[in-house]
């Protein structure tokens, strides 16, 4: 099937630079996605964008061009709870990714099973109105605790301002939770803004709670200009990752967002990506911890060396 892209849909950034920054041995991507390609899995109807292609294939060579090892491939929202494409990513891996999946109340065992295998570790619940229509909180508290049984985790994707709306229905499920984004706070309310000052205490008070420091290109006021070569590409944002990154440094994950969807203004070099991480991880300590230690202990369980 051939599908047209949503106007003024920035494809992804080719020809990305090389890092500068080099990553450490066995470090995770771990929130990217793959669309499609369309022809071969098609978009889901209720899908509220209409990306460009972004295969496996060419997720797997910008792994390999910027120097990680893994990948943690999350279903997108123009795939719907059809998770096909998803899943062929990771089977075609290797065992070098993992998936996290959308699912629905209707799913069954053997599928949560067969998808177990293929490499999926949790699913994404999506509070993000632009993205997705709303499902029953019943319905996701029920999955929750299916998925429990496997072991997976719920990613979420929300924005700061509905965050206490959802306090009381997060702090009620019984997962590892991670969270997209940093519950993508508006930097323009400053470090100690109330926002992000909620979110802070919400991962205080949920030590079941993890943080992704990703998305500085999606959060920047500023954008990817330096200031007068004093300061970084996406430079608003890095006091706010710095600080989940420092507070809670064995409760976060970084992943580039390949290949960025719903990005209208730019695309990023994803190699001045990987070069924010030094800012937000200014130690090799917090790095590792960052890139290798934690995700490898949430996606690859099995890889971790024996605790005495
Ligand atoms: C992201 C962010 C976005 C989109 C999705 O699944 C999705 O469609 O996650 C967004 O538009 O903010 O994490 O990729």
């Amino acid at each position: 099937m051939a599908f047209d892209k949503t106007p003024g849909w920035l494809d992804w950034y080719s020809g990305p630079s090389k890092p500068q920054f080099k990553l450490p041995p066995n470090a995770v991507d771990a929130h990217c996605h793959v669309f499609g390609p369309g022809a071969e899995f098609p978009f889901a109807a209720e899908r509220k964008y209409t990306p460009c292609d972004a295969s496996k294939a060419q997720l797997y060579a910008l792994r390999d061009h910027l120097g990680f090892a893994r990948n943690v491939v999350v279903q997108a929202t123009c795939h719907g709870a059809d998770n096909r494409a998803m899943l062929d990513a990771c089977t075609s891996s290797g065992g070098r990714a993992r998936g996290v999946a959308t699912v629905k109340r209707s799913v069954s065992d053997a599928e949560l099973r067969s998808m177990h295998a293929a490499g999926v570790r949790g699913v994404r619940f999506n509070f993000v109105k632009r993205l997705v229509d709303f499902t029953p909180k019943d319905e996701l508290l029920e999955i929750a605790s299916r998925i429990h049984s496997l072991g997976w985790h719920v990613v979420i994707y929300f924005e700061a301002v509905d965050l206490p709306e959802l306090w009381d229905f997060f702090s009620a499920l019984p997962n590892t939770i991670v969270v997209d984004h940093m519950g993508r706070p508006d930097v323009s309310q400053g470090l100690n803004g109330p926002e992000f000052e909620l979110f802070v205490q919400f991962m205080r008070q949920h030590p079941n709670v993890w943080s992704k420091v990703s998305c500085p290109e999606r959060l920047s006021v500023r954008g990817p200009k330096a200031l007068n070569g004093q300061q970084s590409a996406y430079a608003d944002v890095v006091p706010f990752a710095r600080r989940i990154v420092q507070t809670f440094p064995d409760r976060v994950l970084w992943g580039t967002d390949w290949p960025h969807p719903n990005l209208k203004d730019h695309m990023p070099d994803d190699g001045l990506l990987v070069d924010f991480i030094p800012q937000i991880a200014p130690t090799a300590g917090l790095r590792q911890k960052l890139l290798v230690d934690n995700p490898m202990r949430l996606y690859w369980p099995e890889l971790q060396p024996e605790s005495t």
